[in-house]
């Protein structure tokens, strides 16, 4: 029986994954490196670091801590200039509707987001009421597929992970969920994230009638 809720934000709540990619792929440009969708699958739920570090290795590149560190700050600037352009109405249609259902049934709702600017991107929609707990990448060590930030939510949540249900569009998102001993919903298109419980494209697909029908 599903008693909390926990949401990923970038590509779950929002199309801010979007503009990870963006950035991402401006600054593997600059370096010379080739950078599409495909490669980007591997950044998705992952830390800036371990995320500047996967496209390194992409190009064979070995970089100081200091250069790493200036462009890892470089992304962050264009991620955040994209998302300060970004509008209220970016949120995915029916995601409001769906966390207000939770609600309605009597569930909890977290957010659990690696990106240090969750925070930000949470009050330009303006869903911070949606949720009993927030954790963000400021708050953890270690980075999906480590279960660090699914069980502190559930901690926090006063949840135990088998009553947990996660919203996840990342491999490494899906793959913390499994860790943290909580089901999955992966959100993306049919081929990606194959081992997730349950898949549909977009969150509100799996309703509040799917939640409470996990026995
Ligand atoms: P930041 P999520 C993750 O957010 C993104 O999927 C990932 O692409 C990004 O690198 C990470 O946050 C860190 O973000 O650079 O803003 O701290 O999907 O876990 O909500
Ligand atoms: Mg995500």
């Amino acid at each position: 029986m599903i008693q909390a809720v926990i949401f990923d934000l970038d590509g779950v709540l929002v199309d801010t994954a979007r503009y990870h990619f963006m950035a991402w792929q401006r600054l593997a440009h600059e370096l010379g490196i080739e950078f599409t969708e495909k490669e980007n699958e591997q950044l998705k739920g992952v830390s800036r670091m371990r995320s500047l570090e996967i496209i390194l290795e992409m190009g064979n590149l070995q970089l100081s801590f200091d250069e790493m560190n200036k462009l890892a700050e470089k992304k962050n600037k264009w991620f955040v200039q994209y998302i300060n352009r970004m509008q209220a109405s970016e949120i995915f249609p029916g995601v409001k509707e769906l966390m207000a259902a939770i609600r309605q049934n009597g569930l909890k709702i977290a957010l659990a987001s690696s990106s240090k600017n969750a925070d930000t991107v949470v009050t330009l929609l303006g869903i911070q009421d949606f949720f009993d707990v927030m954790i963000d990448g400021t708050m953890i060590t270690h980075t999906k597929p480590d279960p660090e930030i699914f069980l502190l939510a559930a901690q926090r949540l006063n949840v135990h992970p088998s009553h947990c249900l996660v919203y996840e569009d990342a491999e490494a998102g899906v793959e913390a969920a499994h860790a943290a001993g909580m089901k999955c919903v992966g959100i993306g298109l049919p081929e990606q994230l194959r081992t997730a419980d349950y898949r549909v494209a977009l969150a509100p697909e799996f309703s509040i009638k799917e939640i409470k029908s996990i026995v």
